[in-house]
């Protein structure tokens, strides 16, 4: 135990690297994405995108009823804990009260700032926190953020806040050019009043000379305290403040504030306390800039930051009728902000289980018991440290990367920032190791990985998970070949077709050579079921199950056929398959890469014919699992969105014989069809809506998107059903987005699901992930108008 923050540091001494450096560099520092509010996982913190280097934050609480638990005996160094020794000291995402008033960015755009909301019932004032950089010209790379603060109408008069920031440096003891060290400012005046200000001086290798100001105006009291901290401890800022007060504060008034001791070290601490309302800011500037950003700047590229963000919005995903309102807009902005906002920086060491995968490629029944007992006896690895770059799916729950989430996050990243989307791709790329496996969830690093639950922290090289990025090459190559029009931000990857090309020669291999891992690994045993005219080579089964678990397929709880079985062809795992086979080809073909080609075509051809022959099961007119049972070839088919995974990963051409059996179960309000969205189960099944009901019911948002894309590509492309898929895309899109339209006023958030019998949000509050993609719906269009039947058909249907 003693061990392991001794470990960290030693680990600490490497540079993070990436796992294929050969094949594809860490992304160049750009300096209009340096830095950001890129610590998602607490309420507001600013770190540039440089393993070992500087990170800040903030955190508050009532000043008066604060201490009120001093003394009490310290637990655990962890964050969390520490918590509970100052009532409703706020600095982590929790679910907390402010957590429940809907708290978020309104607008926000990485590339230049923006502006966050935080409600705190509890402690009785809103906070903002604004965040604004500066691309362009000779202070490029300086930044500015604001924190204001008014009490909330149920405040007591002369309500006091204690607002403390912080900063550190990671890596200090290992780096002999890095230098923090916290001075006094001149006082200056502004209005009518002193400005305090503290000058942090900082010198890093990859940042450079720099300082950090912090300007307070109007406070009771301040004082800063620097110190010197472990590795291992550096991280837990609300611990350590908690520490500072116990061991060093003295009394003022009946309440503790810290001693002021100003001076170098790694982390320092200021202790702000303020009577009503209040506003402090943080200026952030480089030396090799010649010009400084001041107070002022913040206000003014603040306006431009929202106004711009406001106006980009409008001309990238302009809502379409009947949602081309300002409320959607507003809805829309929020939910764009909130994904935006979830983007974070990490770096740090990942555990894997240490099981091998292909010796544990398990060929018996109550495989996964061995395996489990494999995992336990197996000594857990430790890989890295990595970094990357990626959205987090919440920031509350899960403030880390999630490798399928990412696919669809960045189809909102995309059209807005091209540049930024790939850069993120190519951050994930770069984790893949020389087998071709990303680990779908990135708990990097110990601040990460003291939240989740040990299951959630060991990740198994033998485990996949469904490849959406391919997705985002694939939208790239539509833009670039004119298929699709881009309105985002400046892109140099799209105006230099060098740099586009170069860009995809590098993801290319990476892309294969996941390809081949995900074939190789995820294989599964066609032979076993007889099917004469099965191709042998094309059937998979996710790998890593469990009884009543899926994790790799992205559908934890959706019901699979009990007990897990070696037998068993899984259906969503062929079309993966087929999905990446299929983007392959085209930028085999854009790449000019002939030779490459056949194979793709071959295995997409197999696929196209194993989806038919394997997992379409004509006595229940759906595509199902399969497993061999009784020695035959045996179905398992839950009406639900997996039945669906042919079509929506267009496998369905407008003339296919099943088409219009898997419109049914869409459309049919018995089985999938809901006036809030398509949901995951039918409620005929005997796991509809039972245990964790994750995803045995309710309606997720990004599956939902794949129904609409498929209907759209249906609904203008000739057919017998084209009508009937304009029809159902119409009436879907508009469930959808009236339906989370609704809880956003209800609540100010996007939520993780939504519940299939009354359309509430449920899950995690401020699930700004793929749930933001109702803005990507709310701008597909309306496909009304030339079609009379379906028009009848929407008014039938309500
Ligand atoms: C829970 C909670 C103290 C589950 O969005 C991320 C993933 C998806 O990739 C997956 O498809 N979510 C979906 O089925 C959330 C996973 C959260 C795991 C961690 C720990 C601890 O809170």
């Amino acid at each position: 135990m003693l061990l392991l923050p001794l470990l960290y540091s030693t680990l600490l001494l490497l540079v993070p690297v990436s796992a294929s450096p050969d094949l594809l560099p860490s992304p160049a520092y750009n300096t209009s994405l340096l830095w950001g509010p890129y610590r998602p996982n607490v309420r507001f913190g600013i770190r540039p995108r440089v393993p070992q280097s500087l990170f800040m934050g903030i955190m508050w609480y009532n000043f008066d009823v604060g201490h009120k638990s001093r003394g009490i005996e310290l637990p655990q160094p962890t964050d969390r804990q520490y918590g509970s020794h100052i009532t409703d000291l706020r600095h982590t995402c929790e679910n907390d009260s402010i957590q429940a008033s809907g708290y978020g960015w309104t607008a926000y755009d990485p590339r230049v700032g923006g502006t966050q909301l935080i409600p705190d019932p509890t402690n009785k004032i809103n906070i903002t926190t604004e965040f604004v950089k500066i691309s362009e010209g000779q202070n490029r790379g300086n930044w500015g953020a604001r924190v204001k603060v008014t009490p909330r109408e149920d405040a007591p008069p002369g309500l006091r806040t204690a607002m403390v920031f912080y900063v550190g440096m990671e890596g200090m003891e290992n780096c002999s050019t890095c230098r923090l060290g916290a001075t006094e400012g001149r006082t200056t005046q502004r209005d009518d009043h002193a400005v305090r200000k503290t000058v942090f001086w900082t010198k890093h290798p990859q940042l450079g000379i720099s300082e950090i100001h912090l300007l307070i105006p109007k406070h009771e009291f301040a004082a800063v305290k620097s110190l010197n901290v472990t590795e291992d401890v550096l991280w837990q800022s609300k611990g350590l403040y908690v520490e500072l007060l116990k061991d060093n504060a003295i009394f003022k008034d009946g309440q503790l504030v810290l001693p002021n001791e100003l001076g170098k070290g790694n982390a320092h601490f200021v202790q702000m306390v303020f009577s009503g309302p209040f506003e402090a800011e943080i200026i952030y500037n480089s030396h090799e800039s010649t010009m400084e950003m001041t107070p002022l700047d913040i206000t003014t590229e603040m306006e431009k930051a929202v106004d711009s963000f406001q106006t980009r919005f409008g001309y990238v995903f302009p809502p379409t009728s009947p949602f081309d309102t300002e409320a959607h807009q507003e809805f829309g902005q929020s939910a764009l902000s909130n994904l935006f906002g979830g983007l974070g920086y990490f770096h740090g060491d990942l555990q894997v289980d240490g099981v091998d995968p292909i010796e544990n490629d398990e060929r018996e029944s109550n495989f996964w018991e061995k395996l489990e007992e494999a995992r336990k006896q197996a000594e857990p690895k430790t890989l890295g440290p990595y970094e990357l770059f990626a959205h987090t799916p919440s920031r509350m729950q899960f403030p880390r990367g999630f490798l399928w989430d990412e696919g669809f996050h960045l189809l909102l990243k995309l059209p807005w920032d091209a540049d930024s989307a790939l850069d993120i791709l190519q951050s994930w790329l770069a984790l893949m190791d020389s087998d071709g496996w990303i680990a779908r969830e990135q708990t990097l690093g110990p601040e990460l990985r003291h939240q989740p639950p040990g299951e959630h922290q060991e990740q198994s090289q033998a485990i996949a998970n469904p490849p959406t990025l391919f997705w985002v090459v694939s939208q790239f190559i539509d833009i670039l070949t004119g298929k699709v029009e881009y309105s985002g931000h400046e892109s140099k990857y799209l105006e230099q077709p060098d740099q586009s090309d170069a860009l995809l020669r590098r993801m290319y291999p990476l892309l294969k050579r996941h390809y081949e891992w995900f074939r190789r690994t995820q294989s599964a045993d066609v032979e076993a079921h007889s099917i004469p005219r099965a191709s042998l080579s094309e059937g998979y089964r996710w790998r890593g199950r469990t009884p009543n678990g899926n994790l790799a397929s992205g559908l934890d709880d959706y019901p699979r056929a009990e007990p897990p079985d070696p037998t068993e062809l899984h259906l969503d795992a062929l079309c993966w398959v087929g999905v990446m086979a299929r983007i392959l080809t085209q930028i085999a073909e854009y790449l000019e890469r002939d030779s490459d080609i056949p194979t793709y075509q071959t295995h997409l051809k197999a696929i196209t014919h194993n989806i038919e022959v394997i997992h379409w099961s004509e006595q229940h007119n759906q595509y199902c699992d399969t497993r061999v049972y009784d020695d035959t070839h045996d179905y398992y088919c839950p009406k639900g969105y997996i039945a669906l995974w042919p079509l929506i990963t267009g496998f369905l051409g407008p003339n296919h014989p099943h088409l219009n059996a898997s419109l049914n179960l869409i459309r049919d309000a018995t089985i999938l069809w809901t006036d809030y969205g398509v949901r995951s189960l039918s409620p005929d099944h005997p796991a509809y809506m039972t245990a964790g009901n994750y995803w045995r019911s309710p309606i997720w948002v990004n599956i939902n998107y794949m129904i609409l894309s498929s209907l759209h590509r249906l609904g203008t492309t000739p057919g017998p059903l084209k009508i009937r898929c304009r029809a159902i895309y119409r009436e879907l899109r508009y469930n959808l987005i009236t339906n989370a339209f609704r809880n956003y006023q209800a609540s100010h958030s996007v939520w993780e699901q939504y519940d299939a019998e009354t359309g509430q949000g449920q899950q995690t509050q401020g699930f700004a992930g793929w749930s933001a993609l109702v803005v990507r719906i709310m701008a597909m269009p309306t496909l009304e108008g030339d079609d009379r039947e379906g028009v009848r058909e929407r008014f039938l249907g309500a």
